[in-house]
């Protein structure tokens, strides 16, 4: 899988892209990062990238230039097609589907905002799939767009080993995880539920899954009456 990030801040993602597993999926060639600068696509001599509001109110809006020049020439720079995700509230919820449907794209663009907004004619200009990862106010796209990557590269086909196949993870199933211990037996004096040292697979089987049930009922029950898979649409 490709990924492209436009933003007005790449080195945000050195770090993120720069460690553990998004590292790993790298160093396997499993996936690819390309960072691009929206600002190297300015025309003008000052590099403006944002503007006041037409009409007044505060804040200010991403100009319309950079952002299409950028997404046009990134575009360009592949031939296979992108799938653009712009990362905004008002798209559709980031869920554990959004992401599975996404790991299964051969090349993702991810266009991050920054400032109050966009200029409307971005959005008409391309064919974005919108995405919020929650309805609360950030100060840019880059953040969620580092959240999207996380939960979608890790789904990619040999990112992740078999030890830790996301098959057997939260929310594959739709409940919570059950409650997991490593050494010592006992620490604290909080010990290690006795069923898991006892070797019956069976009963162990059980075990986890009564206790997925139960802490789901108890912390997130909204997720036990909730619609099946989703997929993304074009
Ligand atoms: N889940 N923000 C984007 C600026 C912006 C606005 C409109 C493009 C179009 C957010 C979220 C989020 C704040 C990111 C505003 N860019 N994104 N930014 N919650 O709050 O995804």
């Amino acid at each position: 899988m490709r990924i492209d990030i436009l933003t007005l801040f790449p080195e945000m993602f050195q770090a993120v892209l720069g460690q553990s597993m998004l590292k790993l999926a790298r160093e396997k060639e499993l996936v690819s990062y390309h960072l691009w600068n929206i600002r190297d696509y300015t025309l003008d001599k000052h590099k403006k990238v944002d503007d006041r509001p037409y009409g007044g109110g505060p804040g200010m809006v991403m100009t319309p230039e950079p952002v299409f020049r950028a997404i046009e020439e990134v575009e360009r720079d592949d031939s296979e097609p992108a799938r653009k995700v712009l990362l905004t509230p008002q798209g559709e919820r980031f869920t554990q589907s959004t992401a599975e449907a996404l790991s299964r794209e051969k090349r993702l663009m991810l266009v991050c905002g920054h400032y109050e907004g966009f200029d409307e004619r971005i959005r008409q200009g391309f064919d974005f799939l919108e995405i919020s990862i929650g309805d609360y106010v950030l100060s840019g796209g880059e953040t969620p767009a580092m959240v999207v990557i996380d939960a979608v590269v890790r789904l990619v086909p040999g990112v992740l080993g078999d030890e830790d196949s996301p098959e057997v993870e939260s929310f594959k199933n739709g409940l919570l995880e059950y409650p997991q211990y490593t050494k010592p037996r006992e620490f604290r004096g909080l010990k290690v539920p006795d069923v898991l040292i006892s070797g019956h697979h069976e009963r162990i089987q059980q075990w986890r899954e009564d206790q997925a049930q139960e802490r789901t009922r108890i912390k997130r029950p909204d997720l036990l009456k909730r619609p099946g898979p989703k997929t993304v649409s074009r």
